[in-house]
């Protein structure tokens, strides 16, 4: 619980500073295409909400610390290849004001 509510505290931080880059066009248009890679393990799936919990690994690129977490998904139809205890790697962005969502999730070699 504890890591999920410092997670939640990042994403607010990150909508916070979000102005900070309006006035950028670069740095707007980098950040909003920019993905991030990482693994974890599948916790849960919803495919109603089109979401799904990952236990992931840290981001250091985003200064995430390991946690478990929801994920929205870009498209439904990624949470197919996927069930609850699988290993994964996924690739995600982060979307102003709705959180991060996966846009690539594939098992883990
Ligand atoms: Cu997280």
């Amino acid at each position: 619980m504890k890591k999920l509510l410092i997670c939640m505290f990042v994403a607010i931080l990150n909508i916070a500073a979000a102005p900070v880059y309006a006035n950028d066009a670069h740095h707007q248009a980098a950040d909003n295409q920019k993905s991030y890679s990482a693994k974890g393990e599948v916790v849960a799936v919803d495919s109603t909400l089109s979401k799904v919990k990952l236990k992931h690994d840290a981001v250091p690129e985003l200064k995430w610390p390991a946690m478990t977490m929801f994920f929205n998904v870009a498209d439904k139809s990624l949470l197919d290849t996927v069930k609850v205890g699988d290993q994964v790697e996924f690739e995600f962005v982060k979307v102003d004001g709705n959180g991060p969502s996966i846009t690539k999730i594939k098992l883990a070699k």
